[in-house]
């Protein structure tokens, strides 16, 4: 994967992409990171690279043509190493709310430009021409999209081959079922009075399976309970599920009629 980062504050995504496991993937080759700084593009002696707004109004634009500059510099890099086009994602509250999918269709890519905008915004007429798709990480209001960039990055870069350690991304494959993860417990087994639930010490692998799958919809449930509907529930599950009174036996019984049609 070969990310192309285009912002004003290159060291934040430099420096934060060097630690950990997208760090380790940038050494071994399976991740290539090229920051682009767009003041490097600006036309002015003073390397100012944003302008007031016509019409009015608060704040400064950041001007279309360094950003144009630095997205030539580089389309011209991807096509030299004999790859296509890049897709552009420009990162704006006002894009497409990430999503796990998202991430996972973004993976296959070769080649991914991140655009970062700062201020009020970009001049809209360089978003026209280079500009794919409008991405959100969600509906709240940061200052930069270098953090969008380098939360996308992060997501995307565990479903490159070889990034994560095999025995991590079989973790997964078994969340991708839209339930949350079960609790994890480690060393001491017994820590301040609380301790680790006995049929995790058992080694009993098919009651272990059991006990996190029942602990994963009940967290499901109470947590999320908007991701909750869209479970694939078993027979095993609603015969739990009427055992734990925090599940309604109205809701129980309409899993298990969905169960017994056939799918749609
Ligand atoms: Cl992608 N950019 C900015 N500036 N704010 C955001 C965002 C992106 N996603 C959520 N808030």
């Amino acid at each position: 994967m070969h990310y192309h980062v285009l912002t004003l504050f290159p060291d934040m995504i430099t420096q934060t992409m060097s630690h950990s496991i997208t760090g380790r993937a940038q050494q071994k080759e399976l991740l290539h990171l090229q920051v682009t700084d767009i003041r490097d593009f600006s036309q002015n002696k003073y390397h100012k690279v944003d302008d007031y707004p016509y019409g009015g109004g608060a704040g400064m634009v950041m001007e279309p043509e360094p950003v144009f500059l630095a997205y030539e510099y580089v389309c011209q890099q991807v096509e030299q190493e004999g790859r296509k086009k890049p897709k552009v994602l420009f990162m704006t509250p006002q894009g497409k709310t990430l999503t796990q999918n998202m991430v996972e269709t973004y993976a296959k890519e070769e080649d991914l430009v991140f655009l970062c905008g700062h201020y009020e915004g970009i001049d809209e007429r360089v978003l026209e021409s280079i500009v794919d798709e409008n991405v959100s990480i969600g509906d709240y209001v940061l200052t930069g999209g270098e953090l969008p960039a380098l939360v996308m990055m992060d997501a995307i870069s565990r479903f490159v081959p070889g990034v994560l350690h095999n025995d991590v991304s079989a973790i997964t494959d078994t969340f991708t079922g839209s339930l949350l993860e079960y609790p994890q417990y480690t060393r001491p087994v017994q820590w301040r009075e609380k301790e680790v639930p006995p049929v995790l010490l058992s080694g009993h692998h098919q009651k272990i399976d059991q006990w996190r799958r029942q602990h994963s919809l009940l967290r499901t449930f109470t947590q999320r309970p908007d991701l909750f509907e869209k479970v694939e529930f078993t027979k095993a599950d609603c015969k739990w599920m009427r055992t734990q009174p925090v599940f309604p036996v109205d809701l129980v019984n309409t899993i298990e009629q969905k169960l017994k049609k056939p799918k749609e």
